[in-house]
């Protein structure tokens, strides 16, 4: 081995279990780092860590008064969203990878691996970040380890995931673990100088499901570069989930409370940035009701013995979408980014604080934009790049609901599937049933938004939320939904619901107020599930794509919502749904016979009841 190993941060060291030693040493073989630390998430690494990234320009502190134990991160302008061209499924058989995710056969792709990872780390300090997802030990929860040589990375680990000695306890024990390999690809020859945010132009985010390893290489940014988020606790969590009998889910997961202090868990499923850190921290506008924060992201949902699905969130903190979060749309996050947060893209003040699009109503009169340069309002350029982000430990969220680290979760009482749809969805609609749920999740569409490469406002498909994380064929994933609610106690299966915030009249105005109004929603879903629960039908009228709020069932009251709006919220048109279908009709062929039976029963009976 060429790098020099210094002496271990943990003391039992020599007591890990040999199969991590000896890939961490195969890894560091490998990359050649300078150095390899093993880090133990603590309070006094943080320190180390932001002192050298401050002083390798990386991050820049912010005024200590105004924004305690905060910096911001600029990364390189080719850095700045997860990579879905260059992220790859590695399944032996193309078939078990599907016709959404780019597929490489493992051995060739191992091979690339190699190749890019040889002498990657040198001139760098490689770290070793035993991390759980869920709390550590926790009957749901399951253990990795990465390594990575980007410092910021390993400060955003440890406030995503548990960073723990007693995670490599968990694995000496006997427990799983996936390895993740990180690598910004940035090797530093000869004591050549640093530059703030090293990177390099070819990327490779690389999942093998089967081996349950994870390879990243070339990006420092987010869901490719964090691994215990996208990668693990999607791509490969969805593989072991399918082969264990459990859903690895790109859901919030919330806590709502009635006026009559009944509790109900939602887990929700949206495409990236529309609005799911809102969502799971929305104040109710509706008097008596809470909402608590459990999840923004990610949800891990187990069928328990009592029949039902019990969720928790794997992850420890919320690494959330700027722009558009706000003194108006999201109070409770705005205060719980007060302190210890680190930003990444935003923009800086002039007194040394941070800005973006959404924050305040007032724009300031001059700004340091995201990439460093000097901003005007009007100058034409987005001050803070639109996929800038905030990292955050969850135990500071203002709503964080009590109990949330609960290792045994919260049971499931209803499922929703969200999108951002200017036309065609209404605002709630209930499935008629499991197999139509599982068809309303396997059949969302969205326009898409900053969080990955791609043209912004673009409708694409985006099955259960799931398009860019599935680590398997997304037909199969439809096969286990439909198998793991027929495993569920029928009175115990939540319910499922399509909503969509998002619904434009004729000139492009929103139709619906969204964020804290959006509780006038919730109110009338967990009356649907009371209902359900003494086996009443609810409040609800038929319609073609689903059971929509009776007349004056949503509570409406105080809202300025003319009854044309309201009407035009739930309006179905037969054509634009029969020309929706043909849509379905095709996305679904791709997947030949992978594709479930009932999905296509669920397509016949939506053309019947759209031309009935
Ligand atoms: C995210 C995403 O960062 O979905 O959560 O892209
Ligand atoms: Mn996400």
């Amino acid at each position: 081995m060429t790098a020099a190993t210094t002496a271990p941060a943990l003391p039992d060291l020599h007591d890990t279990r040999p199969d991590v030693r000896t890939w961490v040493a195969q890894v560091a073989d490998l990359a050649e780092p300078d150095r390899v630390v093993w880090c133990d998430g603590s309070a006094a690494e943080r320190e180390r860590l932001v002192a050298e990234m401050v002083a390798a320009g990386t991050l820049l502190p912010l005024d200590p008064e105004r924004r305690p134990n905060s910096f911001l991160a600029r990364s390189d302008p080719d850095d700045v969203a997860r990579v879905e061209s260059r992220t790859f499924i590695c399944s032996e058989d193309e078939e078990d990878a599907g016709p959404t995710n780019n597929w490489r056969e493992p051995r060739v792709m191992r091979a690339e691996l190699a190749g890019v990872f040889a002498g990657a780390m040198r001139g760098r300090t490689m770290y070793v970040v035993p991390f759980s997802m869920g709390p550590v030990g926790g009957p749901l929860s399951h253990q990795g380890v990465q390594v990575t040589d980007s410092p910021y990375v390993v400060l955003s680990m440890t406030v995503m995931t548990r960073v723990s000695p007693r995670v490599l306890d968990v694995i000496d024990a006997g427990a799983d673990w996936v390895p993740a390999a990180h690598s910004v690809g940035a090797p530093r020859e000869d004591g050549e100088a640093d530059v703030p945010w090293p990177c390099n132009p070819r990327k490779y985010i690389a999942h093998f499901p089967e081996t349950r390893e994870i390879w990243s290489f070339g990006s420092g940014y987010g869901g490719n570069a964090l691994l215990g988020k996208k990668c693990f606790a999607l791509r490969i969590a969805s593989a072991i989930g399918r082969d264990e009998g459990w859903l690895a889910e790109h859901m919030l997961l919330v806590r709502v409370t009635s006026p009559e202090g009944r509790r109900y868990h939602v887990a929700a499923a949206f495409p990236s940035a529309c609005g799911k850190t809102n969502f799971a921290m929305l104040q109710p506008t509706l008097p008596g009701w809470t909402v608590e924060t459990l999840g923004d992201d990610i949800a891990w949902l187990r069928p328990g013995p009592d029949g039902r699905l019990h969720a928790i969130n794997p992850e420890a903190g919320f690494f959330g979408v700027a722009p558009g979060t706000g003194v108006t749309t999201n109070p409770t996050a705005v205060r719980m980014l007060e302190r210890d947060v680190v930003f990444t893209n935003v923009a800086l003040t002039d007194d040394g604080d941070v800005w973006w699009e959404g924050l305040t109503p007032e724009t300031p009169e001059h700004l340091v934009d995201w990439t460093g340069r000097d901003w005007t309002p009007g100058c034409g350029r987005p001050a803070a790049h639109p996929n800038s982000r905030f990292t955050v430990a969850a135990a500071q969220c203002p709503s964080i609901a009590d109990g949330w680290e609960d290792p045994a979760g919260v049971p499931v009482d209803a499922v929703v599937f969200g999108g951002r749809r200017a036309t065609n969805v209404p605002l709630v609609a209930q499935s008629y049933g499991w197999e139509h749920g599982v068809f309303m999740g396997a059949t969302v569409a969205s326009e898409q938004t900053a969080a990955a490469e791609g043209t912004v406002g673009e409708l694409r498909r985006d099955p259960f939320a799931m398009l860019p994380f599935c680590g398997y064929n997304m037909a199969d994933h439809w096969a286990h939904w439909l198998r793991v609610g027929d495993g569920l106690a029928p009175e115990g299966r939540p319910l499922v619901f399509q909503v969509n915030w998002f619904r434009k009249d004729a000139d492009g105005r929103f139709l619906w107020p969204g964020f804290g109004e959006n509780s006038r929603v919730l109110a009338w879903l967990v009356g649907q599930v009371e209902a359900a629960r003494s086996g009443g039908p609810g409040a609800a009228r038929p319609t073609p794509v689903g059971l929509v709020p009776a007349a004056g069932a949503l509570d409406v009251d105080g809202l300025d919502l003319p009854d044309a709006d309201l009407a035009a919220l739930f309006e179905v048109d037969p054509e634009a749904w029969l020309a929706e279908a043909e849509l379905t009709e095709d996305f679904f062929a791709q997947f030949g016979d992978r594709l479930p039976d009932a999905l296509r029963h669920q397509l016949a009976l939506l053309r019947e009841r759209l031309t009935r």
